[in-house]
């Protein structure tokens, strides 16, 4: 089963407004674009640390043939490039702001002191260079940078302020598994995207783009608009990154094959997981095998979240997020007519102590809401009038630390959706491992480290988090809601580890 392009176009065309770029320009453009692969940045290394210079730049990019679209990008006109760091080394990042607007630059899933965590309030103005430093202290595993201005960060990681994190340990290193960037280790950079007729990209528009988040037409991967890839190897690995501002992709083979999943958010699972789909939200990353030895041609879908889903959305906000129900291509894949040989995966990955909830000193709870009726309780009315998306009540006050948490602490937060639809719920500062979902343990697909988890409509997940290293009464580290609207609307909270 091969979905057509123009039958995903099609599907969504329906629902998008007059100001949208005519779906006959799309079918025009059909031809299939290479796979582009982000620069490798492994840094220079000074005085016995790793460098790496990054800019914010402003730029144009062609996704959509003649048409030029202005874009935001990191040493490069969208996006970034991906950088690998190995776990123990000393790394020292230079920032240099050169756009006309100021910005923050956050790494995703590291165990960073929060002075250097790149959060709200670690604001690089235009023409400054903010140099954070620290020492990588993370299992290998696939993570991300991107923005995080306060109220901004939907519009600027859309624009393009968002790359790759790779991790190497030892572990990593002595496993034998597709690890050549670029050739059977690939990562895959996924986003959807919409434009007005002039090429640009059309954000938010109107109060809708906010309830469910902004929800593209066109399916971006590392940039490429009908990215085609060729692999030249049996096995390769995919480093997938959801970088989707809002929507929720459920991956698969499009002939149904399966697949290993060998890593999640935090690293490795500890053997491979044989599936035939994955739900990833914004924010999620998987690292999947695929096994192209027949030499057919196969390409990497999204499958509709169907309505018996528990991460689907319910009552009218099942209506206002349609577009989550078409199937599309994500990337198309042909493989070379000769594929070099892979190893077998190994059985085992690595070893993950499952803490208990025992271990765990303090249950912290938190409920997420949505504004004027959208939440369960109908007419309760605790979002108010405002357009909030509030966090046990209350929106993101800049001036407002929620939480203050023991250093050396082991807790569980209780994560509470009281909304009709998925919350993607992220914590900064470490990993966690989840404990159950509506008091159901997790399947072995989120069994491993996690910094980002799907909390469904009325659902409960809770994990357990140990809250290692950097007391620093001053600045926080946040936890919010990966639907980038929902977090610059106010679904967004500060703790301090001390
Ligand atoms: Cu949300």
């Amino acid at each position: 089963m091969k979905l057509s392009r123009r039958r995903f176009m099609q599907g969504l065309s329906a629902t998008a407004s007059s100001s949208v770029l005519p779906l006959s320009v799309f079918a025009q453009n059909q031809t299939q674009n290479k796979l582009r692969v982000p620069a490798l940045y492994a840094g220079e290394i000074q005085a016995g640390s790793h460098h790496y210079s990054l800019q914010l730049q402003v730029g144009t990019s062609q996704f959509l043939g003649g048409l030029t679209t202005p874009t935001l990008g990191i040493n490069g006109s969208f996006l970034g490039p991906t950088l690998r760091l190995k776990n123990g080394s000393d790394v020292a990042i230079s920032v240099l702001n050169q756009l006309n607007e100021p910005s923050t630059i956050h790494w995703h899933g590291l165990h960073v002191p929060a002075k250097v965590d790149g959060g709200p309030a670690l604001i690089i103005e235009p023409g400054a260079t903010w140099e954070p430093a620290f020492t990588v202290r993370q299992k290998a595993g696939t993570f991300w940078y991107h923005s995080h201005l306060l109220n901004k960060t939907g519009e600027q990681v859309y624009k393009g302020l968002a790359g790759m994190i790779i991790i190497d340990d030892e572990e990593s290193e002595n496993l034998e598994i597709p690890s050549t960037y670029g050739v059977d280790d690939i990562p895959l950079i996924v986003q959807d995207r919409r434009f007005n007729e002039d090429g640009s990209f059309r954000y938010v528009g109107m109060h809708r783009d906010v309830m469910t988040g902004v929800f593209g037409d066109r399916i971006l991967v590392n940039g490429t608009t009908s990215a085609l890839f060729t692999p030249s190897t049996n096995k390769v690995r995919f480093r997938i990154l959801n970088a989707a501002n809002a929507r929720t992709f459920n991956f698969a083979l499009a002939d149904g094959r399966e697949f290993s999943l060998i890593a999640s958010d935090g690293g490795f699972l500890e053997k491979p997981v044989r599936l035939r789909n994955i739900v990833i939200a914004p924010a999620e990353r998987a690292e999947i095998v695929v096994d192209f030895s027949d030499g057919n041609p196969v390409d990497l879908i999204s499958l509709p979240l169907d309505a018996s889903s528990p991460f689907s959305p319910t009552g009218m906000m099942r209506n206002m997020l349609s577009m989550n129900t078409e199937s599309f291509t994500i990337l198309n894949i042909e493989p070379e007519s000769m594929l070099q040989r892979s190893a077998a995966l190994p059985d085992q990955l690595t070893s993950i102590r499952r803490m208990q909830a025992g271990e765990a000193t303090r249950i912290r709870r938190f409920e997420l809401s949505m504004p004027m009726g959208m939440g369960r309780g109908g007419g309760r009315g605790r979002g108010g009038m405002g357009g909030e998306f509030l966090i046990n009540g209350k929106p993101m006050a800049m001036d407002e630390i929620n939480e203050v948490v023991p250093i050396g602490s082991t807790e569980i937060w209780e994560i509470h959706n009281d909304s009709m639809m998925m919350h993607p719920f992220h914590i900064h500062h470490g990993q966690f491992q989840i404990l159950d979902r509506d008091g159901v343990p997790p399947s072995a697909e989120e069994m491993g480290f996690k910094d980002t988890v799907k909390v469904g409509p009325g659902q409960t997940v809770r994990f357990i988090m140990r809250f290692e290293n950097f007391s620093d009464p001053d600045t926080a580290y946040m936890y919010h809601c990966h639907i980038l609207e929902h977090e610059d609307n106010g679904m967004m909270g500060q703790f301090t580890v001390l």
